[in-house]
């Protein structure tokens, strides 16, 4: 063999063994994601059973950044404080301005930073219940960091779960974002005061929203003027 040709074979077998490596390396990155979403789906329904087992209501809310989770949040705690004792907890990557909108409507809040992380999992939710006396509560409510894909990964050990999108986001968001409406219980359409503006296709969220889950329950709202806000805690069977 030339000296050429051997420089070649050499580096041919160096690629395929990089190839090998890589594809080893990413099966140990799926294998190791699996195991993590085990271990969270495990501590999930633990927290769910310890919730059950005293009676406490729990709904997590999903949806993209600005949809409207904490506007939303606001009504129900403003119309539900009245008869039940709430806590809400709220996830954002740094601030606790969420935390803070929430409190001014007389319910217990929590916030958490994620930082770089861009859902919720349920070991945060663990480490604020277990701090927490459950006989204090009625209902618990975890809002999540903004995030249409990330909250799918992890349960948080809840009873049900809302996903919120607005119409500002168009019409196709409910269609390209189809895991989180598979796992929800509740769709809500926000923002319907801007619809005369924006003429978003709500007909077609809906129907994308049925397609997904056909038992999910779509509603449309609008936080700003409280517009089926009493129909959503209906849904939720508080
Ligand atoms: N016109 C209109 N504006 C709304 C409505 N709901 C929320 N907003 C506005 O939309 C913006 C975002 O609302 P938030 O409640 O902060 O949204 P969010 O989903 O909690 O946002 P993140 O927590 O940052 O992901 C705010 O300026 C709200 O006042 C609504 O029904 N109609
Ligand atoms: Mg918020």
């Amino acid at each position: 063999m030339s000296e050429k040709r051997e420089r070649e074979v050499h580096r041919i077998k160096e690629l395929e063994s990089i190839n090998l490596a890589r594809e080893e390396i990413r099966d140990l990155v799926i294998e190791t994601k699996k195991e993590v979403e085990r271990d969270n789906d495990l501590l999930a329904e633990q927290i769910n059973d310890e919730l059950n087992k005293r009676g406490i209501k729990s709904i997590d809310v999903v949806g993209a950044i600005g949809a409207g989770k904490t506007a939303i949040l606001e009504k129900i705690a403003e119309e539900l404080s009245k008869k039940y004792s709430i806590l809400v907890i709220c996830g954002d990557i740094t601030t606790r301005v969420d935390a803070d909108r929430i409190e001014q409507h007389n319910v217990e809040t929590v916030q958490i930073n994620t930082g770089r992380e861009c859902a919720l999992n349920a070991y945060h939710i663990y480490q604020i219940l277990k701090n927490k006396d459950l006989n204090n509560y009625d209902i618990i409510f975890v809002e999540n960091v903004g995030n249409l894909i990330c909250p799918s990964d992890f349960k948080l050990g809840t009873d049900k779960r809302i996903i919120i999108v607005s119409i500002t986001e168009g019409e196709w968001v409910v269609e390209k974002h189809p895991m989180l409406f598979k796992m929800s219980d509740i769709a809500v359409i926000n923002k319907i005061d801007l619809l005369e503006r924006l003429g978003t296709d709500i007909t077609k969220m809906e129907k994308d929203a049925k397609s997904f889950n056909p038992n999910i329950k779509v509603i449309t709202t609008s936080a700003k003027k409280g517009t089926n806000i009493d129909k959503l805690i209906e849904y939720l069977d508080l």
